[in-house]
């Protein structure tokens, strides 16, 4: 389209689902990047775009993706999500009449479906906003913290001990970048397949710290192949995380119901009511299931 085409333009549900499968198209593009996929990252851009929200003042969240724009794109925490964006801006060079808050949370929606994991009902209607709209440093979680900072975030959110355990289940994707984090290593040995492994290793595993110049991580004493950040590491420390825990380490499908919901939920963080285009949320095809 035109950029004046744009314009005129009301898009359907079925333009959505194009835009979505051009991210698979894009994801599975990855050549030797990392695991041989970009969906981890793209997972990773859509939750920071969106965890900044506060549900006092109602700043932050989805609304405008502000991590286009300095301060935030250079906030510690977003350190590598430059791959991220940069793929979504070739997404968005095909689809110029999708805000960029619908095409990064598209894009993390689309990113847990293909691999592997549950459906996240998705609906449009951000709208891009500006440097201004942006939220200070400080509102995504300190890997180097524990069991209270993760509440004092989260619940700043609006979520609750569950949503935390599950939410953070994302961790079986993925990996930490020394250049980016200063972490290293990934949680799973299937870090492009969403799983309920990131807990069941947490209990099944034996953590200890791990003796290097980094910052403070735990790693597997069997095979000193996978991690755990400190905030990963109080969910199975924690009583009142602990019993979340077990229960997805124990059931994958409540886990995946319970990501999915509180996922949905992430995503539409600090979203007007009266923007939706929908009042019920969409549930986009896979690849696979528009190929059945
Ligand atoms: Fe996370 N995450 N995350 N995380 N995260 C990192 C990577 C991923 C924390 C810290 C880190 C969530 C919650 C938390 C993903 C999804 C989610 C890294 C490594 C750190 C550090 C970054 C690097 O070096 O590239 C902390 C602390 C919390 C506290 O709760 C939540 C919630 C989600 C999504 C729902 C994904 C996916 C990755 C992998 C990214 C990649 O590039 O592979």
């Amino acid at each position: 389209q035109s950029g004046k085409a744009a314009l005129n333009f009301t898009p359907t549900k079925e333009d959505y689902q194009k835009v979505y499968n051009k991210v698979v198209e894009l994801v599975e593009d990855a050549g030797d990047y990392d695991d041989g996929s970009y969906g981890p990252v793209l997972v990773r851009l859509a939750w920071h775009s969106s965890g900044t929200y506060d549900k006092e003042t109602k700043t932050g969240g989805s609304n405008y993706a502000t991590m286009r724009f300095e301060p935030e794109s250079t906030h510690g925490a977003n350190a590598g999500l430059n791959v991220a964006r940069d793929l979504m801006e070739k997404v968005k060079q095909e689809f110029p009449w999708i805000s960029y808050g619908d095409l990064w949370t598209l894009g993390g929606v689309c990113a847990i479906q293909e691999m592997s994991g549950p459906k996240i009902p998705w609906r449009p209607g951000r709208i891009d906003g500006f440097a201004a709209n942006a939220t200070p440093d400080g509102r995504l979680p300190d890997a180097t913290q524990g069991a209270d900072h993760l509440r004092n975030i989260f619940y700043r959110m609006g979520f609750n001990d569950q949503e935390i355990v599950a939410l953070s289940g994302a961790h079986a994707l993925g990996r930490c970048h020394p250049d980016r984090s200063g972490f290293d290593g990934p949680w799973t040995f299937s870090p492009t397949t969403l799983t309920n492994d990131y807990y069941k290793l947490l209990f099944d595993e034996k953590w200890v710290w791990k003796k290097w110049n980094g910052p403070k991580q735990l790693e597997d004493k069997k095979t000193r192949s996978l991690m755990m950040l400190p905030t990963d590491y109080v969910l199975i420390t924690d009583k009142s995380y602990k019993k979340f825990a077990r229960a997805y380490a124990d059931n994958q499908d409540l886990f995946f119901k319970d990501f999915s919901a509180a996922v949905s939920r992430l995503f539409e963080l600090g979203v007007p009511e009266s923007q939706w285009v929908t009042s019920e949320p969409w549930e986009m095809k896979t690849k696979e299931e528009q190929e059945a």
